[in-house]
């Protein structure tokens, strides 16, 4: 596919906030729910989308179709509440075939990267990169900093957007809709919206957008795990601009699933 000028890809390792960057950058275009994920049609489809075109991935930086001042948010979660959301995930949707499958299985399948989209490590790395080479055309968030302060997050989404995303958050009605739509339970509700055309068929479609916030996987990780996973977030990102995040999230001292539910709104 080419990407063209007011292409706007929203990017991600899957579990990691991608339809909620969506939801936002839907509303801040004013535009319906159709956002296709590059990988899923082919290229003849999205290509006879109509401008401008919102457009999903799960590939990494190198693999992303680049060029024509196309615009990319990239949104990254701790990899334990990745892994724990994905396993839900895989439990969810029958062409996994997971339906009863266990997680002590699927964690070592997600540390060996031999899962959908490959090593969760490999995939956040490749967008860092575009951190350390400064790219102007790529916004850089964490699903956790939405969770704390959204309305700051879609501000930064809209400014990033420029143009008619820049203005509607200009109206203060506006913007507290659109923060509002983009609750937890607003987007619980009806989420049959997220698959009108999906041509896979999950389980149980109303688990999509399923518990929310952080630290659900103190319900599901070990020790031994969890120290497995601390041990390779060491290996693969200490030297990276990620070395010193998710120390709260990642941490086994504390609560299960913090900043479940309602995101705080911090004054903008
Ligand atoms: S996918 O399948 O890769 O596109 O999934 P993705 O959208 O990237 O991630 C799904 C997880 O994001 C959570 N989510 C939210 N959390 C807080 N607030 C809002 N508004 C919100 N919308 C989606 C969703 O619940 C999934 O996380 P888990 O931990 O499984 O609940």
């Amino acid at each position: 596919m080419r990407p063209r000028p007011d292409d706007i890809f929203v990017c991600a390792f899957p579990k990691s906030g991608t339809t909620w960057i969506q939801h936002i950058v839907h509303q801040l275009l004013a535009m319906g729910y159709v956002s296709p994920m590059i990988e899923g049609p082919d290229a003849a489809s999205v290509e006879a989308m109509e401008s401008p075109r919102i457009l999903k991935s799960h590939l990494t930086y190198a693999d992303i179709p680049k060029g024509g001042g196309a615009k990319y948010i990239y949104v990254c979660r701790n990899p334990k509440d990745c892994l724990t959301s994905f396993y839900h995930h895989h439990r969810t949707w029958e062409h996994y075939e997971f339906e009863h499958g266990d997680f002590d299985v699927f964690f070592d399948l997600f540390m060996d990267g031999r899962i959908s989209f490959g090593d969760y490590f490999d995939h956040l790395n490749s967008w860092l990169e575009s951190i350390e080479k400064q790219e102007e055309n790529i916004l850089f968030l964490k699903y956790e900093d939405m969770l704390v302060d959204l309305p700051s997050a879609v501000v930064q989404i809209s400014n990033f957007l420029e143009g008619k995303a820049a203005e509607i958050v200009k109206d203060e009605k506006k913007l507290d809709k659109i923060i509002e739509a983009s609750s937890l339970a607003s987007m619980k509700m009806n989420q049959n919206r997220w698959f009108s055309n999906i041509y896979f068929q999950p389980i149980h479609r109303d688990k999509f957008i399923r518990k929310g916030g952080s630290r659900d996987w103190k319900n599901h990780f070990s020790l031994e795990q969890s120290e497995r996973m601390d041990e390779r977030f060491r290996q693969r990102l200490t030297a990276s601009a990620a070395g010193g995040w998710w120390k709260k999230e990642m941490a086994w001292e504390g609560g299960q699933n913090e900043n479940a539910g309602e995101p705080r709104m911090a004054m903008l």
